[in-house]
């Protein structure tokens, strides 16, 4: 592991430089290096794990069962690792990519606590010169952008936010430290996937927890315990078959895919199926339980009605229970979330709901949270309000492609892409689970395998040719780009506000940003094109 050094230095010079040493970073960088490349991967944090190193809030966990979410590239490692939960904490996901980390000896060639704050091309010699905080200046071939779809984090314009006296998280940038909440007034502003697994933790430690909801999420109880044996058995002894059927289904997890609609069926036997997939405790288990649930308000009315009805059962205040229940967007269309006591703890005297789709909070002082007139008075706040999901982390980089032209100013309207990896007037520039593939639709770790893979093919294709540069031919990432809204707009999902719409932050284009069509359909259209020899790629 080298340290940064923070004095300018000439340029080095690399094949590749990686940003990023979460999931898709260290794959990259495992990936290409075995190919022969020279990849230098530059890392913020500390450590390696993206994701699973900045998310140390309480009650941070995976909502896809571990055995799935994890590489599937090598045969041994998903063999020797055991995960000891159905849904694994934080620590024993980043415990697991620090053994990836050493076992592919990754540590050498990743340079940690240094984060790249420019890169631009150098048009003549289709080179990235990356620029770091450190003051290094590092020559490329090719820029791999492993930024996540989820790392820059989203504080909410509150008036008086800096006013606030007390101690102050915001959910993706945990302290390292462990926060002790005892006796302490907790606020919780966000009921996002964070904030409804961090709240019941905070309830059992803090003096009194209040929670500032705007939107009520749909919530599913994760049934979490020990690993299913029968997946685990099945990953040991028939890898290449499991790998196979993850990477060719919808989602990038094990799951028959739904034939029927919702309004196919009769009430009984479609209430009976929602509640074994309820006691399953899966993410997508509802969601995927007819083939119409995102594209039919009537069939998805079905669904959401059901996990209302839940909520009701759960919560005994009559009130609250109503404040908890989702309504006016269809379900799925916000990311559900998985939960481990979320609706119960609502149950508890010393916690209480403020429903701020009633009244909007009014401001922040030094002391709390006012809402109508009433101020909620607070030790700690925090912010489990989420990220400018996808694009933020890419365009917080001050990329210049040709002409000088900005990535900014490229995607002002929202982002243009060439398979959701490769950007017209950035030569050489590829973004791994890039907005426009199914990234945020799926299992994350089954789409960064399958885009470095294909990435990784690609490269060698090209420097086969001796081609110096790879490019999104114009037509062909605009023909995407519709296609990645086309297939957005055929479902409920733009009619909702969410980060998937990028409505979560003020002044974002509102466009689609995940592509729709499905894990497997994906791969084998990328599959298509790679076997075609990379048609709507300019390979010179
Ligand atoms: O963020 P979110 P998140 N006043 O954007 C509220 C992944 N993830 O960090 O909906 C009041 O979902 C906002 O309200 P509204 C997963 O993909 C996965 O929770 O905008 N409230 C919402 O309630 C997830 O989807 C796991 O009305 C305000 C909340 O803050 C994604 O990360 C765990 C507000 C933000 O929810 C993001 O989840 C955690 C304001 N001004 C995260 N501004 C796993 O389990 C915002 N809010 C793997």
């Amino acid at each position: 592991m080298s340290t940064p050094d923070r004095t300018p230095t000439a340029a080095s010079t690399v094949d590749a430089v990686v940003v990023g040493a979460g999931f898709a970073g260290l794959y990259a960088l495992h990936r290409l290096r075995s190919q022969g490349l020279s990849v230098r991967v530059i890392e913020a944090g500390s450590d390696v794990g993206g994701t699973w190193y900045w998310n140390r809030y309480p009650g941070a966990r995976c909502d896809i069962e571990s055995v799935f979410y994890s590489y599937s590239f090598d045969a041994d490692l998903a063999r020797e690792w055991e995960w000891s939960e159905r849904y694994a904490a934080q620590p024993e996901i980043l415990a697991y990519l620090q053994h990836v980390a050493d076992r592919f000896d990754l540590r050498r060639d990743i340079t940690l606590d240094t984060r790249v704050v420019s890169a631009h091309l150098d048009e003549g010699a289709d080179r990235w010169t990356v620029t770091t905080d450190a003051g290094e200046r590092i020559s490329a071939t090719y820029l791999v952008l492993a930024v996540g779809l989820l790392s820059s984090t989203n504080l909410p314009q509150i008036e008086g936010r800096e006013d606030f006296d007390g101690r102050t998280f915001h959910t993706g940038a945990w302290p390292h430290d462990p926060v002790d909440f005892t006796g302490r007034r907790v606020g919780v502003i966000g009921t996002g996937s964070s904030g409804i697994q961090l709240i019941p933790l905070v309830a059992e430690q803090a003096e009194h927890l209040t929670v500032f909801q705007r939107t009520p999420n749909f919530s599913l109880p994760a049934k979490n315990g020990v690993p299913d044996p029968e997946k685990v058995a099945r990953l040991r002894t028939d890898h290449a078959r499991v790998k196979e059927e993850v990477r060719t289904s919808s989602y990038g997890i094990l799951l028959e895919p739904p034939t029927q609609s919702a309004l196919e069926v009769p009430e009984e036997e479609r209430e009976e199926k929602y509640r074994r997939r309820w006691e399953e405790g899966t993410l997508t288990g509802i969601l995927q339980a007819y083939n119409d649930l995102v594209r039919n308000e009537e069939s998805n009315h079905t669904a959401a009605e059901f996990v209302r009805r839940k909520i009701a059962e759960m919560v005994h205040d009559p009130q609250v229970a109503e404040d908890l229940m989702p309504r006016g967007y269809a379900y799925g269309t916000k990311r559900p979330c998985l939960d481990t006591g979320y609706y119960a703890t609502f149950n508890r005297e010393d916690v209480t709901l403020v429903n701020l789709r009633r009244t909007p909070i009014e401001r922040i002082t030094r002391t709390g949270v006012v809402v109508d007139g009433v101020e909620h008075p607070l030790d700690d706040l925090v912010y489990a309000t989420g990220y400018d999901a996808m694009t933020g982390p890419l365009l917080a980089i001050d990329i210049r492609g040709r002409d000088g032209r900005t990535l900014r100013e490229a995607w002002a309207d929202g982002p243009h892409s060439y398979l959701g990896i490769a950007v017209s007037g950035f030569p050489n520039m590829f973004t791994l689970t890039g907005p426009g593939s199914p990234s945020a639709l799926s299992n994350a770790v089954v789409s960064i395998e399958q885009h470095v893979e294909w990435l990784a093919d690609l490269l060698a294709h090209a420097r086969e040719r001796g081609a110096r540069a790879i490019e999104a031919d114009d037509r062909a990432e605009k023909e995407w780009t519709e296609h990645v809204q086309l297939a957005g707009n055929a479902t409920l999902y733009p009619r909702t506000d969410s980060w998937y719409m990028g409505a979560n932050v003020p002044g974002k284009p509102r466009v689609f940003l995940p592509y729709i069509g499905g894990v497997g359909n994906y791969r084998a259209h990328c599959d298509r094109i790679a076997r075609a020899g990379y048609p709507g790629l300019l390979i010179r």
